[in-house]
């Protein structure tokens, strides 16, 4: 449809403009009768068949003139333009992210420069560059065409389009768009990938060679995860942190804890053989008990890591690791969200699947439970137990429920080294940078069965046929690092013998000696660091306070200071004056208030947290006070002590989590 003559005159031609702009952008922020008649209208020249609201903001768009600027005359920049935007919002849809499949390329036509006009004949024409980085001022179309193509559509697919703030989303772009220039491996990081590589196939074979058939819920095919973690831990630690606490369910667990998190390897063929002893952690334990280490990272830097222990139920422990983090953190004071960051490894089908997930994801941007960004990895072996993605989400990724918080998603193909270390120097920085949390989804394959005595044929067969004939990450990794020049195949073979060597010598080392205890009593050890209690909690205890001193705190509580406060709280605070000068029965309230004022008064710190915690569901606590002119608060318990008290989401099971943790 065409537009009458009459309506593109004077201030009704601009009006109409700035309205399409925004439909452009938005088609739900214009009036009804606009959205129909600018859907009716035919796209302009610069439209190229992109969907409102999928338009950038940067060209201004007209509705008259076909838009953007013209220099090729024929539009071809606004093309270019179009097709380098699709790319940095569709691009990880067709990238080559799955190990186990090639990527569908009719799937996504936006991304195809012949549906945006541009031709055979385009390609060797010079345009100029249209804000893409890591290219020159002016470059070929063809040259530009295959920059953007193995920036977003290589072996990384990022997800940046949720991302809200404008210059978070301009570094992430900055990142993913330079990966294609800038060293990613240096040759001592590739040594030292394929031996994290190498250590954890090694160690599969070595329990598995020892205790044939045993359940060991293996790593083999995300082998990945070693090197990956260890290169999060390395480029965290070079900006500044030092603790790293760690949560994981069973999946490369004992591989974990051997390759990540130093182990002796003797302690868990100790676990296999039920070994009693110190080193305690026979039958299924051996998949939940935590560990904590001392380690230096490749760079040099010491770093100390904690795997927290956890139940079977899938993503329980997730809370506890963030507020074990936060606690950490308020150790280290205003140091404390760079120096400590959470680690969480998801399972796929767990992460889609289970709501707590969701709620731990929620309480990341909230001041009281903020830790400065969880580094979360989901293991994506493409399967839960026996149960596909398509029967286990709604969603194309596993990944979907984390878009909610407008943080990066990296979608990465397990076994191109260059991909996994660009990706995880990408997520630590930007943990580092925004202290906030990034997603890695690493797509990689089960080798076995849920474990290993299972048989995956029975519901997947053609899945487990092309598993068994495909080479291990660590092969196919060794190959790519061949190719790229940084390592030879002498290099590849004498690293997978080191690493052999190494992992059988622990496993037999110490057979004679008696299992070293990890921690001899860890909680003895922690209560002698942390807390100011001695006795036993079996122990009554004298909780006894000084009536007089009592008063006096109660009175001092209850003084409020100049402001403006509502007439019912200046009531309640009254009659607390006078149950403090025991003129009135005390309350539940004062009570309440009585309590933690005695803890603080003897030095220790009180947190209150949950839903309504200020409040007080019953209207009861008014543990902080808002002025009514400023709405400033006033926290009176916070003059005795350390006393912190959140609201929290409305969530149960992760709160209560954070808090144990
Ligand atoms: C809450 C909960 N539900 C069910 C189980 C039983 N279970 C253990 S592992 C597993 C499959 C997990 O799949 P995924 O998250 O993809 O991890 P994977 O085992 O594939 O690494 C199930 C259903 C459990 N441990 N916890």
């Amino acid at each position: 449809m065409q537009l009458p003559d009459s309506l593109l005159t004077g201030d009704n031609a601009a009006f109409l403009d700035t309205q399409y702009a925004s439909w452009l952008r938005d088609p739900a922020s214009v009036p009804e009768e606009f959205r129909l008649l600018f859907e009716s209208l035919e796209p302009p020249a610069d439209h190229h068949g992109v969907a409102p609201g999928e338009i950038p903001s940067f060209p201004r768009r007209s509705i008259f003139a076909g838009g953007t600027e013209q220099a090729n005359g024929d539009g071809l920049s606004g093309r270019v333009t179009a097709l380098v935007f699709m790319h940095r919002l569709h691009g990880h849809r067709w990238a080559e992210i799955n190990p186990l499949e090639p990527r569908v390329r009719e799937a996504v036509p936006e991304l195809e420069p012949g549906y945006h006009g541009i031709g055979p004949a385009d390609l060797d024409r010079v345009v100029g560059n249209p804000g893409v980085f890591g290219l020159p001022a002016q470059v070929t179309v063809r040259k530009l065409v295959e920059h953007i193509r193995k920036a977003w559509t290589g072996s990384i697919g990022c997800e940046i389009s949720d991302v809200r703030e404008f210059a978070q989303r301009r570094w992430v772009r900055e990142q993913v768009e330079t990966v294609p220039v800038r060293e990613v491996l240096d040759r001592p990081t590739a040594e030292r990938y394929l031996r994290k590589l190498a250590d954890a196939e090694n160690f599969e074979r070595i329990i598995q060679t020892r205790f044939p058939g045993a359940k060991r819920f293996s790593l083999e095919g995300a082998e990945t995860l070693v090197p990956l973690m260890e290169l999060l831990v390395r480029t965290c630690a070079n900006h500044g942190a030092s603790d790293f606490v760690v949560g994981m369910t069973h999946r490369g667990r004992l591989n974990a804890l051997v390759n990540v998190l130093n182990k002796p390897v003797r302690l868990v063929v100790d676990e296999f053989q039920d070994v009693k002893g110190k080193a305690h952690g026979s039958g299924d334990v051996k998949y939940h008990m935590g560990f904590s280490s001392d380690a230096t990272t490749l760079d040099g830097r010491p770093v100390h890591l904690t795997l927290t222990p956890n139940p079977s139920h899938l993503e329980a422990v997730d809370p506890i690791v963030e507020g074990r983090a936060r606690a950490k953190q308020e150790r280290f004071g205003a140091e404390g969200r760079k120096r400590v960051v959470p680690i969480l490894i998801h399972g796929d089908a767990a992460f889609a699947g289970q709501g707590v997930v969701a709620e731990v994801l929620n309480l990341s941007e909230l001041h009281g439970y903020r830790t400065g960004g969880t580094l979360h990895i989901v293991v994506n072996n493409q399967i839960g137990f026996t149960t596909p993605p398509s029967d286990a989400r709604s969603t194309p990724y596993s990944t979907d429920v984390a878009r909610m918080l407008g943080v990066p998603i990296f979608h990465v193909n397990g076994e191109d080294p260059s991909a996994v270390a660009a990706v995880a120097a990408m997520a630590a920085e930007w943990r580092m940078k925004f202290q906030r949390d990034v997603i890695i989804d690493l797509y990689c394959y089960r080798k076995h069965g849920h474990n290993e005595a299972d048989e995956p044929s029975f519901t997947q067969p053609r899945m487990y046929e092309l598993i068994r004939s495909r080479a291990t990450p660590r092969d196919t990794s060794a190959l790519a690092l061949v190719k790229l020049g940084l390592l030879t195949d002498e290099d590849c073979k004498r690293i997978d013998r080191e690493s052999l060597a190494a992992l059988q010598a622990g496993a037999e080392a110490e057979a004679e000696a008696e299992p070293q205890a990890i921690h001899p009593d860890g909680v003895k050890v922690l209560r002698d660091l942390f807390s100011r209690y001695r006795g036993s909690i079996h122990d009554s205890v004298d909780t006894g306070f000084e009536r007089t001193k009592l008063q006096e705190v109660l009175v001092g509580l209850n003084s409020l200071p100049a402001g403006e406060w509502h007439p019912k709280i200046r009531r309640v605070i009254q009659q607390r004056l006078e149950m403090a000068k025991g003129d009135r029965p005390l309350d539940w309230g004062t009570a309440e208030q009585a309590a933690f004022a005695t803890l603080l008064a003897e030095g220790y710190s009180v947190r209150l947290s949950g839903q309504d915690s200020a409040r007080g569901t019953f209207t009861q606590r008014h543990a902080i006070l808002t002025d009514t002119a400023t709405e400033q608060e006033y926290t009176p318990l916070k003059q005795l002590g350390p006393f912190d008290v959140y609201d929290s989401s409305l969530s149960e099971f992760a709160v209560l989590g954070f808090e144990y943790g």
